[in-house]
């Protein structure tokens, strides 16, 4: 595995990559540029000064997180071939600048959804969390101002106030689309863009839906292992992979994650590693990433990783916010760094068991 730590860019990230490139076996970054809109094409220009930033300060981009996918493409309506050419476009840039893994989702209207961004834990630290019945409460076109003053100033990732302004609009293009039209354009778009990824060996890395249930009534598909395996199947192309995540499927206690793990060997093409606590099953709050913070066996689930021979990116996911630091919910900088220093350690020790045959 190669250990990462996401990073939205000078313009945006309070952490810095002189700070990312101190925290010890960080080698390199997953990163994207921020302020492109689903559906717009990046330059090869734009790409390489991307690239040139980061190794400057001698770290690699590991992958791309994230190209979004336009609500065309999700919907399937009459822009979507126009959408797809400039994502084939994109990944062919991508592909020129020797990036070879990007992470997408296919959630509809809402990416990842928490009700509360800044619960106090028994330590006093601050995590995102979420309840079942603080959304049901809740009209979903009033999510978005029920959380944005927690959100430090910054600008998270799939809750843009541009795009929250048109949520409505929203709700109506998805009003006609179900689970199995959602998984039809999703099969519409990977086949459109296998030859591309053939070509230049980028591997398309699905991120879950978060949490891993439909909410507000809204489609959701890539939520368990029936239904990436569906996925997998439909295309079947080792460049159609998946990013684990294991805070996201981790949500829907009923999924097994060491199974699906092993059930994904040579599938996963990033891993994002951070634990959750559960309340009970419908309120959980994101944990430190130690095993005995969380609801999680952080070990088995870095275990089956090692097992299936995963080799690509890793980064730990969302932190808690310590030490007074303010940054972006879930993307400051204390807490990541003590997850990939003790996700270093558990695979450290996973390593020599195996290889000492201990
Ligand atoms: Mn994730």
């Amino acid at each position: 595995m190669k250990m990462t730590l996401r990073w939205y860019g000078s313009k945006y990230d309070t952490v810095t990559l002189e700070q990312i490139r101190q925290i010890p076996g960080v080698k390199g970054v997953i990163t994207t540029l921020y302020y492109k809109q689903p559906g717009e094409l990046w330059t090869q220009e734009e790409i390489h000064a991307l690239k040139e930033e980061v190794e400057a300060a001698g770290l690699k981009i590991e992958g791309i997180e994230s190209v979004n996918v336009s609500d065309a493409i999700k919907t399937g309506s009459a822009d979507r071939d126009k959408d797809i050419d400039a994502y084939i476009k994109t990944l062919e840039n991508l592909g020129k600048e020797d990036i070879h893994m990007v992470c997408y989702n296919f959630m509809p209207v809402f990416d990842w959804t928490r009700t509360e961004l800044a619960r106090k834990r028994p330590d006093g630290s601050t995590v995102l969390a979420y309840t079942q019945e603080a959304v049901d409460a809740l009209n979903p076109e009033k999510m978005f101002d029920s959380i944005a003053g927690d959100m430090n100033g910054t600008v998270m990732p799939g809750w843009e106030p541009e795009r929250m302004a048109k949520v409505k609009e929203l709700f109506e293009l998805y009003k006609d689309i179900d689970n199995e039209k959602l998984f039809e354009n999703l099969v519409y778009f990977l086949k459109a863009i296998m030859p591309v990824c053939n070509k230049y060996d980028i591997k398309m890395a699905i991120h879950p839906d978060d949490p891993a249930w439909s909410v507000f009534g809204l489609p959701r598909i890539i939520i368990n292992k029936e239904n990436i395996l569906r996925m997998m199947h439909a295309v079947d192309d080792v460049h159609n992979g998946v990013t684990f995540c294991s805070g996201s499927y981790g949500t829907n206690l009923e999924n097994d994650l060491p199974d699906m793990i092993r059930s994904l060997k040579g599938r996963i093409h990033f891993a994002h590693v951070r634990n959750l606590y559960f309340h009970s099953p419908t309120n959980f709050e994101e944990a430190a990433h130690l095993s005995s913070d969380g609801s999680f066996d952080m070990y088995e689930i870095v275990k089956a990783l090692y097992d299936i021979g995963f080799d690509g990116p890793i980064r730990p996911d969302h932190g808690r916010m310590i030490w007074g630091e303010v940054a972006m919910p879930g993307y400051g900088l204390y807490d990541r760094a003590l997850g990939a220093a003790y996700i270093n350690g558990l695979w450290e020790a996973i390593e020599k068991a195996s290889t000492r045959g201990i």
